[in-house]
């Protein structure tokens, strides 16, 4: 300090002055850009999540689209909703004719278990607080020190509602439907039953399931208090500043939501939801999307809605959505571009390549195809469908793997030689064999790159752990095996046993039930009960763990793939450990991702209970999946989208089976 003070004083009048100006324009132009570049910096954090989270995805910036809606507080009360019935549309509705809707009023689909209560706030573990997020603003700070005061008084207050539960979180008495018989402690009470069970539970839930069920709504009731109060309208709630992301201003985690409220039951907040669609959802906007994750997320929510209620709202809006993306087709291949502006009609790949992901190319055409039949419009199934003969026939795959990306320009795959079912490549696979069962399993060169694909599966990516010989899928790079395996690798079980379900050989089944343990591992042995993003597995016979999770992949994003596959593991093979498995997750979401005053939130690490790190962050598939496969995992009607009639989307939005191939 001396030395410097010393310093400034041999300086000339001149340069002190020159220091001085300077500093002040510093000053000056600190204080100007100060909102901007906070801006930025959300940006740029909503960026990493993107790029984490979206995996296959390297398009570009999140869009600023600061729109949109009032916040939901003193909107009038939603009109009824249309009975809780069986989907409106027929699946077998004739091939290529727009279907008039059949009147909602055959009930079919079981009725949710009806809510006794209002729950009381639920809570997340103590250390459900966010740290240090540069993205947050003082104000969002400071809701987070709300948050946690309310929860420290709500903790006083309730003390005598707690349990011990499940590796030793305290959950709520109400909360633990289920508790492991070791766990309840002392005198706590028992949860709460219904008096009367027959007074409360439809007779169509058989008993056994209720609580499950009750739970499932439970979560998605708490997931879509938050989203109505903070970020009503836009893309993402970000739970614990209590607050909003926006990713393309549509409203995602709403329309993801759609048919999912439909499927549990929960009319009024569908109703609520429908009216905001009708009344405030607009794509004639000036924004840059996603070609496929629009696609998977809105216009797939459009379409299966439109399919279950049978209301021709969301018919006329998928067709407006699904007219404003084919510019992305109008490429010197034919392979599309990543990024569509809605409003300008204008595409082109992220600012840095012109190459795009391959599974988003290839995981837009079930969307598409339905599109075309329900409207009988051919264009929307041409450009897919042509996206899929140039893949079929593209050489540098390696017994049926493709790479990861693919150029715009020259239609050629680039950066060969790596291979993977995760990030980037996991949904061509998937939507290889749903296309084929989509058109009543008729296209032949679906089918044949599907199986191709799984012998290459098999050959090149299987191996097994050497502790316990869980078998787990590794990824190839240049003729070198990694052991790496991302947790989006667990939607294989689940396709796995759809393709068997639908002839394929019994093996795949067999290899299905080996990865499905695997990936309930993934979950099992973290100490949230969580499974992280990224795992590595251990080759080495004699040494200690099956599974290494490295710092940088201890997140949790909420992703649904495991609970996707318990569900198809459960319809095809009966057998309820898939079910225990199932709840076990969900109990774990309870414990450590769900935020008080509503919303669940991403978290930074699963193996540490005490501080899980929350990312203030809700992804919409958090609703959109996650919470349907889980509904639909503890249901006991088979008939409950029914999967000889139904395919899911990689968002989990329903399409039906076509009664006939497609023209
Ligand atoms: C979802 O958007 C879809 O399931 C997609 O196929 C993969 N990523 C997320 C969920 O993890």
């Amino acid at each position: 300090m001396l030395s410097s003070l010393r310093k400034w004083k041999q300086l000339s009048r001149l340069q002190r002055s020159l220091v001085l100006f300077l500093l002040a324009l510093l000053l000056i132009f600190g204080l100007l850009t100060y909102p901007s570049v906070t801006q930025q910096w959300r940006g740029w954090s909503d960026r990493e999540d993107l790029l984490e989270l979206n995996d296959r995805d390297v398009t570009d910036l999140p869009r600023g689209v600061k729109s949109i809606l009032d916040d939901a507080a003193g909107k009038a009360p939603p009109p009824a909703a249309g009975p809780h019935v069986r989907p409106a549309v027929e699946p077998d509705a004739a091939a290529g004719a727009v279907v008039e809707p059949k009147g909602p009023n055959v009930p079919i689909l079981p009725k949710p278990p009806i809510k006794k209560k209002n729950s009381p706030n639920k809570r997340g573990p103590p250390s459900l607080q966010k740290d240090g997020n540069t993205s947050d603003t003082v104000r969002a700070e400071k809701q987070v020190q709300e948050v946690v005061q309310e929860e420290v008084a709500g903790e006083e207050e309730d003390k005598d509602k707690k349990i011990v539960s499940w590796r030793g979180a305290m959950i709520e008495a109400d909360q633990a439907t289920e508790p492991p018989p070791s766990a309840i402690v002392g005198d706590a009470a028992p949860p709460p039953g219904p008096a009367n069970p027959a007074d409360t539970v439809p007779p169509e839930v058989p008993t056994g399931t209720v609580d499950r069920l009750e739970a499932v709504c439970d979560a998605f009731r708490h997931a879509w208090k938050g989203y109505k109060d903070y970020a009503w309208g836009h893309d993402e709630l970000r739970p614990i500043s209590r607050s909003f992301g926006e990713w393309f201003g549509l409203g995602l985690t709403l329309i993801d939501s759609l048919d999912t409220m439909w499927i549990l039951g929960l009319k009024e907040e569908f109703a609520e939801a429908r009216d905001w669609v009708e009344k405030e959802l607009s794509f004639d906007k000036n924004v840059d999307v996603n070609l496929f994750e629009t696609t998977i997320r809105v216009l797939g929510g459009l379409l299966s809605t439109f399919h279950l209620t049978g209301d021709r709202l969301f018919l006329e809006k998928a067709k407006d959505l699904g007219s404003r993306l084919m510019p992305a087709f109008k490429t010197p291949s034919k392979i599309p571009f990543s990024d569509v502006n809605i409003g300008k009609g204008t595409a082109h790949p992220p600012r840095w390549t012109s190459d795009s992901t391959l599974a988003e190319v290839t995981s837009i055409q079930l969307e598409f195809r339905e599109l075309s039949r329900l409207t009988q419009d051919p264009q929307y199934q041409e450009v897919v469908n042509e996206v899929m003969k140039l893949v079929h026939k593209l050489p540098g795959k390696q017994d049926g793997l493709v790479p990861m990306f693919i150029n715009t320009n020259t239609g050629q795959f680039t950066h060969k030689g790596v291979f993977t079912l995760g990030a980037r490549a996991d949904s061509y696979y998937e939507y290889l064999l749903k296309q084929w069962i989509q058109g009543g399993k008729t296209e032949d060169d679906l089918l044949e790159d599907y199986l191709q694909a799984v012998d290459g599966v098999r050959k090149h990516l299987v191996r097994q752990t050497g502790p316990s010989k869980l078998t787990f899928v590794g990824e190839l790079s240049h003729s070198r095996f990694n052991p790496k395996m991302d947790h989006l690798v667990c939607f294989l079980p689940g396709t796995l046993a759809l393709g068997a379900h639908n002839g394929l050989p019994g093996d795949h089944m067999d290899l299905a039930v080996q990865l499905m343990e695997t990936c309930h591992q993934m979950y099992k042995q973290m100490e949230t009960g969580l499974s992280p993003e990224i795992v590595h597995f251990n080759l080495q016979a004699n040494d200690g763990n099956d599974v290494v999770v490295k710092p940088a992949d201890r997140h949790n994003l909420l992703r649904p793939e495991t609970v996707e596959s318990l569900f198809y593991m459960y319809r095809f093979t009966k057998d309820t450990k898939y079910r225990d498995w199932g709840w076990e997750i969900l109990q774990s979401f309870n414990n450590y991702t769900k935020v008080p005053g509503g919303g669940y939130t991403s978290i930074n690490n699963v193996r540490d209970p005490l501080n899980p790190g929350p990312r203030d962050k809700m992804e919409s598939f958090f609703l959109g999946e996650t919470l349907k496969y889980f509904y639909l995992l503890f249901s006991d009607d088979p008939e409950l989208l029914s999967l000889d009639k139904y395919v899911f989307n990689t968002e989990a939005h329903v399409l039906p089976i076509w009664p006939s191939a497609p023209k």
